[in-house]
């Protein structure tokens, strides 16, 4: 049955003389074996890395500091959960300084790609370089807790130049926000990856007019994907399952199903670790893993969220 992380959630370190943000909570130390077996070549298509910040420093304009997640950490978790890659997506608190996720993405031996965030400054050299080593997104977001927003003529610009290379963008909103966004990210000229499917709001209906709107999103648009992720971001259940065949994060589990069903060639799962910004509970990332056949019920599913889509999407060239 899953338990929520009842180990201490602090007892990591930021180096580089940088203060973790008050009531930070750290990424989960000997997470469990998953129960569920993951298919093989498996994708985690959403983690981050933090720092070091000794060598990495954290940006000025970061809206929080976390605890130092290193590359090293992250792939040993790669290993101990049973996935073969990662694609590792800039995080706020590196602003776009991208030269951490970077630096991961040369030391994966081909096992991770990368999404970037970048500035209308950003040269063409430089993206042809982060290319080569891996990146294959840049990174909108629109959480305003996260970032100050770039204005939507600058990142118009750069989904106009990123196109050419087969790059897509990916999208972090609050679902409240998807109708003032709409027409922005449906003039996008690229495939569009949502972030934890627009961060429902799952205390509402799922046939209700928010989620509703968020399906007619990628009903309407072919080039629209879903990352189902993050049960444990949107949940008001929590991590602890009743029992019997009783999924954790239970209210979550209607509405990731219903997307990877309609979309079953268009969803991805990640793990989200390090986790950022969680306030209530750290999840064991082996318990995370076990969520998955509760939203993909089938071997082709599960085939196709974590192998058949991740690699479509990031490992074609
Ligand atoms: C996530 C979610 C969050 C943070 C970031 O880049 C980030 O800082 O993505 C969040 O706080 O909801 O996907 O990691």
């Amino acid at each position: 049955m899953a338990q929520a992380n009842d180990k201490p959630a602090n007892d990591k370190v930021t180096s580089g003389g940088f203060t973790k943000t008050p009531g930070w909570l750290d990424w989960y130390t000997g997470p469990t074996k998953p129960r569920f077996q993951l298919p093989a070549g498996s994708v985690d298509a959403h983690c981050h890395v933090f720092g070091p910040g000794d060598k990495f420093p954290y940006a000025p304009e970061r809206k929080y500091t976390p605890c130092d997640a290193s590359w090293q950490q992250l792939f040993a978790l790669r290993d101990h959960l049973g996935f073969e890659r990662n694609v590792i997506v800039q995080a706020t608190c590196h602003g776009s300084d991208n030269s951490a996720m970077v630096d991961a993405l040369k030391n994966a031996q081909g096992k991770a790609r990368g999404v970037a965030t970048v500035k209308r400054s950003v040269s063409d050299a430089e993206l042809q370089a982060m290319h080569a080593a891996g990146v294959r997104g840049v990174r909108f977001n629109f959480v305003k807790r996260l970032v100050d927003f770039t204005p939507k003529d600058e990142l118009m610009e750069i989904a106009a130049r990123i196109a050419p290379l087969g790059w897509h963008v990916v999208i972090y909103f609050e679902a409240v926000d998807l109708p003032e966004l709409w027409d922005f990210f449906t003039a996008l000229p690229t495939t569009v990856v949502v972030d934890h499917m627009g961060r429902p709001d799952v205390s509402k209906p799922i046939d209700g007019p928010e989620f509703e709107l968020f399906l007619k999103f990628m009903r309407q648009h072919p080039n629209v994907w879903s990352k189902v992720s993050c049960p444990e971001r949107l949940s008001t259940t929590g991590p602890r399952a009743l029992g019997g065949e009783q999924a954790a994060y239970r209210d979550v589990v209607p509405f990731a199903r219903k997307v990877v069903e309609e979309f079953s060639d268009r969803v991805l799962w990640g793990t989200d670790w390090p986790h950022p910004n969680l306030k209530d509970h750290m999840p064991d990332d082996g318990l995370l893993v076990d969520f998955i056949p509760h939203i993909a019920t089938t071997a082709q599913l599960q085939q196709k969220l974590l192998v058949d889509n991740p690699m479509r999407l990031y490992w074609k060239d």
